[in-house]
């Protein structure tokens, strides 16, 4: 009775330190990348990540407006701008090729490579 028990807490207490472990594993290994934009241009237009990454993009300008949009993959264009000071990011969960633009400005563009 008193083994039986033993091993009953043992396995609850072996799942409870899983559980307790899993953000902090994915924390490790999933990254966070910053590409800035500044000077009407992505500073880092060609970046290569792995799948289950952040990318974050900081505007920098002093007073223009910029967006982040993944028009290859169909989605509308973002109509929330990133201004001076502010943010844009998006996690990767597939991998592949992901050619981006600013919406009001065509020919800032950019890549974000995702790999497995
Ligand atoms: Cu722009």
């Amino acid at each position: 009775m008193f083994n039986c028990l033993t091993r009953a807490t043992k396995g609850w207490l072996i799942v409870t330190l899983l559980l307790l472990s899993m953000p902090f594993s994915l924390v490790a290994i999933a990254d966070t990348h910053e590409i800035e934009i500044k000077r009407m241009k992505f500073r880092t237009p060609e970046l290569s990540i792995k799948a289950g990454d952040t990318v974050i993009w900081k505007n920098i300008e002093y007073r223009q407006y910029h967006s982040v949009w993944f028009e290859s993959l169909g989605e509308p264009e973002p109509i929330d701008y990133i201004f001076p000071g502010d943010s844009y990011s998006r996690t990767f969960e597939q991998p592949g090729r992901f050619p981006y633009r600013c919406g009001p400005h065509p020919k800032m563009t950019g890549v974000i490579h995702v790999a497995e």
